[in-house]
């Protein structure tokens, strides 16, 4: 059934999501390391398509030559069994203490160029392996104390960073695009690139603007209170989107990475609608990788992290069958109408620009308010719809 995953529905799971032993701020691991090659075979064999992975999780950090070389033979042999792809690829600058007061804006200048090189170096891999995407999540750019860091400063060496990193890609013929992660917090105080907009508004300022997009992780808007949808939104229109983190959040508080759906569920069903059926024009609006960035919960053993993989994949799978049912539905589309949903894709000014308008006494001198602002606009119709093919019950 359209239920099954197969490589064609794109599904890729970072190597860290169910490779997560479930270490917390107040608890140790409640699980066995995983062997990235098992990870690989069990991930193919559930019908994704891809792995993605930061350096240290294949290649352990302070790794020799000769232990890197062993653990990069092992992984790609996995690869080439199972024929997964490696579509994007990121950097851990976040886990030794060397970065506890950032990576690429850390005050400490020997730190920042090691933070450099780290990237550089796994981005030589990233290209060997053929990704297209280089995530930059900068989990530990930021500050709790504000005056113990010029945060202008910090803006010029972030940009400094990544344009000299693009150079690198278009140098050594990687063709690689970059896709800057945000988050408002957690695990530093605040930050920086908080959200997507304060993402896109740094992006075009960079002189390789054209190379750099963001990869948006739903429960890191959802922390923000912001609305996943409305932001990928703007992103895609911008053609910013590169690259997506999907999991679940349940409102403002720790990051929760649950499984997809497993949060704002009706969040999750938009994500998809918007994704796979792109607005009243239809087609998908977006068409990399369905990226899911989630952890298992910490209750779970393996026969639950297995699961949850499953699940993000068949959650995605299931709100994509309910979102097409809905699309189609003749009822949907008659409330839509009614609604005067598909009427906001007529340009608001005719032809003619603003002398038209001007010239149309039905606008202004003729417009009768008290009458317009008596009619309702339908939205409740066709959230109850929604909900109704959501549960299943049309
Ligand atoms: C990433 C990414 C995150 C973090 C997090 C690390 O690369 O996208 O959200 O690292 O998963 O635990
Ligand atoms: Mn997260
Ligand atoms: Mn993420
Ligand atoms: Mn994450």
């Amino acid at each position: 059934s359209t239920l099954q995953p197969t490589p064609e529905d794109k599904f890729s799971f970072g190597l860290w999501t169910v490779g997560w032993q479930a270490r917390d701020p107040f608890g140790d691991a409640t699980r066995p390391e995983v062997d990235v090659v098992e990870s690989i075979h069990k991930l193919a064999e559930m019908g994704a398509y891809g792995v993605t992975f930061h350096d240290d999780d294949v290649i352990p950090f302070g790794s020799d030559t000769t232990a890197r070389d062993e653990r990069i033979k092992r992984f790609r042999a996995a690869l080439d069994e199972t024929g997964l792809v490696v579509p994007m690829v990121t950097t851990n600058l976040f886990t030794h203490p060397v970065f506890k007061e950032g990576g690429l804006t850390a005050n400490d200048r020997e730190v920042r160029r090691f933070a450099m090189r780290k990237v550089m170096r796994n981005m030589d891999l990233a290209a060997e392996l053929g990704a297209k995407t280089y995530v930059l999540w900068g989990g530990r750019e930021g500050a709790e104390v504000d005056v113990a860091k010029d945060l202008l400063a910090s803006l010029d060496r972030y940009a400094e960073a990544i344009d000299t990193l693009a150079q690198y890609s278009e140098d050594r013929g990687y063709g690689l695009r970059f896709a800057l992660e945000p988050k408002p917090n957690e695990p530093r105080g605040d930050i920086f690139l908080p959200t997507i907009g304060h993402a896109i508004a740094f992006i075009s300022r960079l002189q390789h603007k054209d190379l750099v997009g963001i990869n948006p992780e739903v429960g890191h808007e959802q922390m923000a209170n912001l609305n996943y949808t409305h932001g990928i939104a703007e992103a895609i229109w911008l053609g910013k989107l590169f690259h997506i983190d999907l999991n679940g959040q349940h409102g403002p508080k720790f990051d929760q990475d649950l499984v997809f759906g497993h949060g704002d569920l009706l969040q999750a069903f938009s994500t998809v609608d918007l994704l796979e059926n792109g607005s009243l024009t239809g087609g998908p609006t977006y068409d990399g990788p369905r990226h899911f960035d989630y952890k298992p919960l910490r209750t779970e053993d393996m026969d639950g992290v297995w699961r949850s993989a499953a699940a993000n994949m068949r959650t995605y799978l299931l709100l994509k069958e309910r979102a097409a049912a809905f699309r189609a539905d003749p009822e949907v589309q008659e409330a839509l109408a009614a609604a005067k949903v598909p009427d906001l894709r007529t340009p608001t000014v005719g032809e003619g620009g603003y002398e038209e308008l001007l010239a149309d006494r039905s606008a202004l001198e003729d417009f009768d308010a008290e009458t317009v602002a008596q009619r309702g606009a339908g939205v409740t119709r066709i959230d109850q719809l929604m909900i109704e093919h959501l549960l299943g019950a049309r």
